[in-house]
């Protein structure tokens, strides 16, 4: 079937500016509205896909069997591939995230790249990057977006099908230099309900949901414009909006849900305090209480130094824009 045996992807984690938060549609995973997200360079993951001549797939997570982490996801994953290219034949795959994993750091997003584009390159598909960014959504949603580097939109799209759902790069990794992101790493890393979840009950009971959806979609075109000006202002206020639609449409599900903690709070405070001392700094935050803050390379520095200050900060991981996944061995 091939002539390649063992494919290593290296691939990015993406940070979403506007955040998915529910699907339209749960076995395809059609997402009920279009995000936009930066792949960030300190975020990588590292994925090994050998053929397997056993009758299984199986998955190390860094050369460990025995671990915590349930491998049913990839195998699901796994399942869905063999059947939708007409593959007969089992894998072998370890997978090494080098940063935080289950932190609300959006692993997933480029663990499921790493697996869409070597899955792609050992079976000899060549898929296109539209094909690999929906591939990739089967495992994770939010993985569709991790198929490229730099500014990336994923869309919706209209059909039941989801042939019109995909993402695309919007903008290169080299197109804003200066941007970047620090994440604030907290001490409570437990992960109260997992996104997938969270985002099921948002939809049927969240009584804001709607009304984000809608603000949302009125937001997006305003927000790549700030990114083709390069206006950290008006890029850092939509971030913040949008972030704030999704919270508020988290806290109004029943029951409630929060990855917040006290320490999150208050370093959004910090960040805020910041800008009334001049230095562009704007929040989000995804399904756990870590905080990412969007600033320019300039003040890095200065906003790394006063998070350390707040107390139950960890660590701050300060990233580039990073560019697609790529094969580092084969
Ligand atoms: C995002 N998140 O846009 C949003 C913001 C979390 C909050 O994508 O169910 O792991 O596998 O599609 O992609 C996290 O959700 O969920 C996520 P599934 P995923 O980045």
């Amino acid at each position: 079937m091939t002539k390649r045996v063992t494919v290593t992807i290296k691939a990015h984690a993406n940070i979403a500016l506007h955040k998915y938060w529910g699907k339209r549609d749960e076995t395809l995973m059609l997402p009920t509205k279009n995000s936009f997200s930066l792949t960030l360079d300190a975020l990588r993951t590292e994925t090994s896909i050998t053929l397997s001549s056993t009758h299984h797939d199986i998955i190390t997570f860094d050369w460990q069997e025995t671990t915590q982490k349930s491998p049913e996801k990839i195998i699901n994953f796994l399942n869905k591939f063999r059947k939708l290219y007409n593959i007969n034949q089992y894998f072998s795959i370890n997978t090494k995230n080098l940063f935080p994993t289950a932190a609300g750091l959006a692993s997933s997003s480029s663990g499921y790249a790493a697996l869409a584009l070597g899955l792609s390159k050992l079976c000899n598909l060549n898929l296109s990057k539209k094909e690999l960014s929906q591939l990739a959504r089967l495992g994770s949603g939010s993985a569709s977006r991790s198929v490229y580097g730099g500014f990336v939109q994923w869309y919706k799209g209209e059909k039941d099908d989801g042939s019109d759902c995909f993402a695309e790069q919007l903008f290169p990794e080299n197109h804003w230099p200066e941007l970047s992101m620090i994440i604030v790493i907290l001490d409570d890393q437990a992960k109260k309900i997992s996104s997938r979840v969270g985002m099921q009950q948002t939809i049927k009971t969240g009584s804001h949901y709607q009304t984000w959806l809608q603000e949302s979609e009125r937001n997006l075109p305003l927000l790549v414009q700030a990114i083709r000006e390069k206006d950290i202002v008006k890029l850092g206020t939509l971030v913040e909006q949008d972030w704030y639609g999704m919270y508020q449409s988290m806290l109004s599900t029943i029951p409630k849900i929060d990855y917040l903690n006290r320490t999150s709070h208050a370093v959004i405070a910090k960040v805020k305090k910041l800008r009334t001392q001049n230095i562009s700094a704007y929040f989000t935050t995804d399904a756990g209480p870590n905080v990412k803050i969007l600033c320019l390379k300039k003040d890095i520095h200065t906003i790394t130094n006063e998070m350390q200050k707040v107390n139950g900060v960890m660590d701050c991981i300060t990233s580039s824009i990073a560019g697609e996944p790529t094969i580092v061995y084969h």
